[in-house]
């Protein structure tokens, strides 16, 4: 009521994300300092630092902060999400897999600093993620932080990031049903989303309730997420190309709008937007405003 008789919304989206990521940018470059030997902390510094969008942090705090954590709290498992984001980036990019040239605007890891030192770049990032929660969580019982560091570890090995990569990889050449193309989204995407906003809340000392009630937001964001990524490729690339269809449609990958066409692509977004703000709605509304704003920027977001 007040928003409206003032005109002004009382949560301020942007400013929430620009703080967040300024925080998140000063802490992920204090957990990197450059020291001996430099060339493997150039490497990771140079990708950590890129300026990608710290959307994976940012729902870490978010979560920690909506079941009554402070952000300080919730910071050195933010940091540690971010760089395990951004080693699965460095090794995605390299000659043997993706083979890409470019990453957040910059030319890639390998491309600056050659092959062997990406994939060390990438396997130091990891195990610093791992090293950064035990040695700089404060005041969080150990039980909590030994939970976090085993739904992070969940995620990121051989039943989470690296599943949906191989899976992925696998695939190359072949057909992929939807249920294959999810298969690869909720491991390459949502695992990483839904162990960010799991930690945030165990930090925060949320209870069980709490935490399996954000996992399913999480869950839904996280495919979400990458349901808006095939639709945007599809009409980006048509508005790029003056054409109806796009890139994505003419081309090999598998995505929801060559499996399902793009209208039911676009209702199948619309359904795990509203399923992700039902979570939602079980905690208070206030409290709730970031996680709210974040799954509308990530359903409503145009690149
Ligand atoms: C994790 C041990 C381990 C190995 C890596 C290479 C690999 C296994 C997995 C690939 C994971 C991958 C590249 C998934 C895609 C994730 C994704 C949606 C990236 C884009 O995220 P944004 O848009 O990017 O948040 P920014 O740059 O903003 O952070």
């Amino acid at each position: 009521q007040l928003e409206q008789l003032t005109n002004k919304p009382l949560f301020q989206f942007e400013e929430y994300m620009t703080t967040k990521a300024k925080r998140v940018n000063r802490a992920l470059d204090e957990a990197v300092p450059m020291q001996q030997p430099v060339t493997i902390h150039e490497a990771m510094r140079y990708s950590l630092l890129a300026g990608g969008k710290r959307v994976r942090p940012i729902l870490c705090i978010a979560s920690c902060e909506l079941v009554g954590g402070d952000e300080s709290t919730a910071i050195p498992v933010a940091c540690a999400v971010e760089m395990i984001h951004t080693m699965s980036l460095i090794h995605d990019d390299l000659p043997c897999m993706d083979n890409d040239d470019l990453r957040r605007g910059k030319p890639t890891n390998h491309k600056v600093f050659g092959e062997e030192t990406a994939v060390l770049a990438g396997d130091a990032l990891l195990s610093l993620a791992f090293q950064h929660i035990a040695g700089r969580t404060m005041d969080v019982s150990a039980d909590r932080v030994v939970r976090a560091i085993a739904e992070l570890g969940s995620a990121v090995g051989s039943e989470g990031l690296v599943a949906g990569q191989i899976v992925d990889l696998s695939s190359a050449g072949k057909q992929v049903n939807l249920r294959e193309l999810e298969y690869i989204h909720v491991h390459k995407t949502s695992k990483l989303l839904e162990a960010a906003v799991v930690c945030g809340a165990i930090m925060g000392g949320g209870d069980v309730i709490d935490v399996e009630r954000v996992r399913k937001y999480a869950r839904c964001i996280g495919l979400l997420f990458q349901v808006v990524d095939d639709i945007l490729d599809v009409t980006k690339s048509s508005e790029e190309l003056g054409k109806t269809a796009g890139k994505d449609l003419a081309s090999d990958k598998a995505t929801y709008p060559k499996l399902m066409g793009l209208d039911k692509a676009r209702d199948f977004a619309g359904e795990l937007v509203d399923q992700a703000m039902e979570e939602l709605g079980y905690f208070d509304a206030a409290r709730a405003a970031p996680l709210y704003h974040l799954a509308n920027y990530i359903a409503y977001r145009q690149n």
